[in-house]
């Protein structure tokens, strides 16, 4: 029976074509993890597979990789013992696009660190809170989109801490950007964050009702402002779930109910109906109808309703000597209230992430090893979320090609192997486009943004094209060379990622970007008595008199990004490329030409030519003699001539076939991995014989 090949170093030939066949006989046979070299590729199998109980995780414990069929686990073991036994910090990049499943892989990971490190309470306790922060983070930070009924609307980062023995004591989660844009809108067939559903179906009467909610989503502005307004089934379970995982992480029952008594605040503000009104004076403004929601409110966040209501439909300005109030148009106060819905929600959700950080913060002193688990949300077509995901993906696969690519052949080249380069593209180009310092599309982002004078989503569109009519991976319908692509709209631009190429409308942009709340808003909340509120919007302090701007969300999330990356370069890198095999979201259906722009984009025929030309292992000859010298006598016990020398003799007497060993400047490089397990092998037996002469030695003597 033909299951193709475990690691697609060995396919016979090496091309796109064959790479497909073998993803797609392994995918047909429900063998979904494939390897190269010690990356993981994992086509999404839409279905239960029985590979993930404990039996199997204790098959994988110890093992060495080439072992065993490829599995997910296998990488997080070889990850685990690298940390634990050689003290190397470990880092898990996990990406692929929307769907492929690079949180089901996260999760799978944690599962598996958690079932093989130690036990103990303390230690039970840590893996617990570690595991259970995934149903509250996925609860207030995934939704249901097109590609994903389950798709992470926020990027996570994972760092989970272990003491010498390997047993884990803490971590530390960050988030990268919620698209909380979902809050107030959604695309049809879309829904919005889990939690909104969760509460409706899943709370008790009495709860729903000290929350002032109703129970069915469709009364709820925000919940049904498209077809998908209906609570699922899990909806109800998982509401449970999510309580008692808050419960885990450590959210006492106030925290809870602060918590909830936010998200019906979101809810009901939403449904707030703002009307137009020409007043007395023939201004325009803006009344509130129906004012039961915003009184019910008002007492949630224990405010006044009056200030509520003022700073919801009107604007404070403040000159040197008086503050003047002007009405909101309708239009505005629309904006506001929105505005504020977004920003109660996505700092709630930071607030949420900080609280669980509180809980499993190590508590511990001393020095402490290190895995990062990283999932961020998959690349997307659209407006400005997307365009800062899509650069995070971008980031992402520059490092892969560092790490993967780049490096590996400039050590070929530094060490003075012999080595025919293998030509891949280097997405650099687009990084740079992106984020380059002063004349990045950010920049020219946050300069539009901050410019004094009548600035629009236009301008910044007509600065981009003069500044980028000539660069080959940036489009507009405005560019000489676009002129005549009607693919193209006049208000927008298109990047040539290496993922492919994306259409960005600029509206919206510069304000997404420059994310600021009205002044009145921001104190209000600060001046709410509910115990949260305060915490969340702490520019509303009127009592700070900083006026200085916050910066913008481009510039925040550039400077998380590259911390982010900076903190990938110092640890052991570990590859999960996740690949979705059909868009329906089925089961057993392989789109050809789906999986096809996949593999190409991931770069996997480079990453396969690359490792099948290179060594799996290299060490500098120093090092290497050090732990397998005792295998040739004539090196051992004591040795002092040259070590690239020692080396040769040691594998000219262990007599290894020639081509599996290349010479560096410094290193030695070992082809095959099996060849250095055979070393690992005879150095345990030369221990092992070691031991028993030594006891029998011992024995003689007394
Ligand atoms: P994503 O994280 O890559 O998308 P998920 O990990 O959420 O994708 O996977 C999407 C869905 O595919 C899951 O809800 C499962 O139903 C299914 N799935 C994924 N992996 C497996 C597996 N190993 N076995 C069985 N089913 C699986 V996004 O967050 O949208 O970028 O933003
Ligand atoms: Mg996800």
């Amino acid at each position: 029976m033909d299951d193709g090949v475990s690691d697609m170093c060995l396919l016979e030939p090496v091309s796109v074509d064959s790479i497909i066949k073998n993803i797609r006989v392994r995918f047909g046979k429900d063998l979904i993890y494939t390897y190269i070299g010690n990356v993981v590729i994992s086509i999404n199998p839409y279905k239960f597979l029985p590979i993930y109980t404990r039996d199997v995780i204790f098959q994988y414990r110890s093992r060495n990789i080439y072992e065993i069929p490829p599995h997910i686990y296998a990488i997080s073991d070889e990850a685990y013992r690298s940390m634990r036994d050689r003290n190397l910090d470990q880092c898990v990049i996990i990406s692929g696009e929307s769907g492929a499943g690079k949180t089901e892989a996260s999760k799978l990971i944690m599962q598996y660190i958690a079932a093989v490190s130690g036990k103990g309470r303390e230690v039970d306790e840590v893996k617990e809170q570690l595991l259970q922060s995934n149903p509250v983070l996925e609860a207030f930070g995934n939704a249901k989109t097109h590609r994903n009924d389950n798709s992470s609307r926020f990027g996570k980062y994972m760092d989970i801490e272990f003491d010498f023995k390997g047993d884990p004591v803490g971590g530390v989660i960050t988030n990268y950007l919620l698209e909380k844009s979902r809050v107030a809108r959604q695309s049809d067939g879309e829904r919005n964050f889990h939690i909104f559903y969760q509460i409706l179906s899943g709370a008790g009467t009495s709860f729903l009702k000290s929350l002032k909610l109703q129970r069915n989503p469709a009364h709820y502005h925000y919940l049904s402002s498209n077809s998908m307004t209906e609570c699922l089934l899990t909806d109800k379970e998982n509401f449970e779930i999510t309580r008692k995982a808050m419960t885990t992480v450590g959210f006492n029952v106030n925290d809870i109910m602060s918590v909830f008594q936010l998200v019906a605040v979101v809810l009901k503000l939403g449904n707030l109906k703002l009307q137009h009104h020409t007043k007395i004076d023939g201004n325009e403004g803006c009344i509130i109808q129906k004012e039961e929601e915003l009184q019910e409110c008002a007492e949630l966040l224990k405010c006044s309703c009056d200030r509520l209501k003022a700073a919801l439909t009107q604007r404070t300005v403040e000159t040197s000597s008086e503050k003047i109030r002007t009405d909101l148009s309708c239009t505005e106060a629309i904006y506001a209230r929105d505005a504020l819905c977004k920003a109660i929600y996505s700092r709630l959700f930071t607030w949420i992430v900080e609280k669980i950080n509180d809980g499993i913060r190590t508590k511990r002193r001393g020095k402490k090893k290190s895995m990062g688990v990283l999932d961020i949300y998959g690349f997307e077509n659209n407006g400005f979320e997307q365009f800062i995901i899509n650069y995070c993906n971008e980031k992402l696969q520059q490092l892969f090609i560092e790490l993967t690519l780049k490096e590996e052949q400039e050590e070929y080249i530094k060490e003075g192997i012999e080595w025919i380069q293998v030509q891949y593209f280097n997405n650099a180009v687009i990084c740079s486009l992106i984020e380059n310092h002063s004349q990045g599309i950010l920049s020219l982002l946050d300069e539009e943004c901050l410019r004094p004078g009548t600035v629009s989503d236009s301008t910044f569109l007509a600065k981009l094209n003069t500044n980028f009519a000539n660069h080959d991976h940036y489009e507009a319908r405005n560019c000489k060379k676009n002129q005549n692509d009607r693919s193209l709209p006049f208000d927008a631009f298109r990047l040539r990622h290496y993922a492919g190429n994306v259409t960005y409308y600029v509206d919206g942009f510069l304000e997404k970007n420059n994310d600021l709340l009205f002044r009145d808003l921001s104190k209000t909340m600060w001046l709410c008595k509910h115990p949260l509120t305060p915490i969340l919007f702490p520019e509303g302090d009127p009592y700070k008199t900083s006026m200085r701007r916050p910066p913008t969300t481009s510039s925040q999330f550039k400077a998380s990004i590259n911390a982010l990356v900076k903190d990938l370069q110092t640890k052991v890198p570990n590859y999960i490329r996740c690949i979705k095999p059909n868009d329906e979201k089925k089961s057993d259906v392989f789109d050809e030409s789906l999986v096809r722009h996949q593999v190409n984009y991931l770069g996997l025929l480079e990453n396969v030519q690359v490792k099948r030309a290179g060594y799996a292992f290299r060490q500098s000859y120093t090092q290497f003699l050090l732990r397998f010298k005792m295998l040739c006598p004539e090196l051992w016990p004591t040795y002092n001539g040259k070590m690239e020398i020692g080396v040769r003799k040691l594998f000219s007497y262990l007599q290894f076939p020639e081509e599996e060993v290349a010479y560096g400047k410094t290193k030695v490089f070992i082809r095959n991995p099996s060849t250095l397990f055979s070393l690992e092998d005879l150095r345990a037996k030369k221990l092992h014989d070691l031991a028993t002469l030594v006891q029998k030695v011992y024995k003689g003597w007394s």
